[in-house]
């Protein structure tokens, strides 16, 4: 995997109030060119693994079940500095304290149901795309 990559989720909130196309416009505009992408749903089991580095915090049992509700939009991004460009662009985790134009600003309730995910290293950014893409489904 290329360090100019990072992965993203457009997590079961976006996705059930139809904000799929409105976000991947805004990170098309931003200069992210989609490498990987399909609608997925996360299995109890896959959920528990993506995000096993927080299994002892007081929210991961509602961070898993609100991950596997519904289905979400897994994606493989292309750009320069990608990791952390990314993650300005989607601004801080709870969206109350986003900066404006920020993604999670514009479509995100709470710190829970926060719209969107991007990696934050270059080293998850491999991991995380390889836990949804094959090597075939990146480009
Ligand atoms: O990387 P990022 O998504 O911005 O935040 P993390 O600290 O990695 O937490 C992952 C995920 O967990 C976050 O997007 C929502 C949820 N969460 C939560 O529900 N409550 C918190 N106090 C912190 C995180
Ligand atoms: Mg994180």
């Amino acid at each position: 995997m290329a360090t100019n990559r990072t992965f993203t989720m457009l997590k079961p909130d976006a996705v059930e109030k139809g904000h799929i196309g409105a976000i991947l416009e805004k990170i098309s505009a931003s200069g992210f060119r989609i490498v990987a992408m399909k609608l997925t749903q996360m299995t109890t089991k896959d959920a528990q693994a993506f995000y096993a580095i927080h299994s002892e915090r007081p929210f991961f049992a509602d961070l898993v079940e609100y991950m596997t509700r519904g289905p979400i939009v897994a994606a493989v991004l292309e750009k320069d500095n990608a990791v952390e460009d990314f993650r300005t662009l989607i601004g801080a985790t709870n969206p109350a304290d986003a900066a404006e134009g920020t993604i999670r600003k514009m479509f995100a309730e709470s710190i829970s149901e926060n719209a969107v995910h991007g990696s934050d290293s270059d080293e998850n950014a491999a991991i995380e795309s390889a836990f949804h893409f094959s090597g075939r489904e990146m480009f």
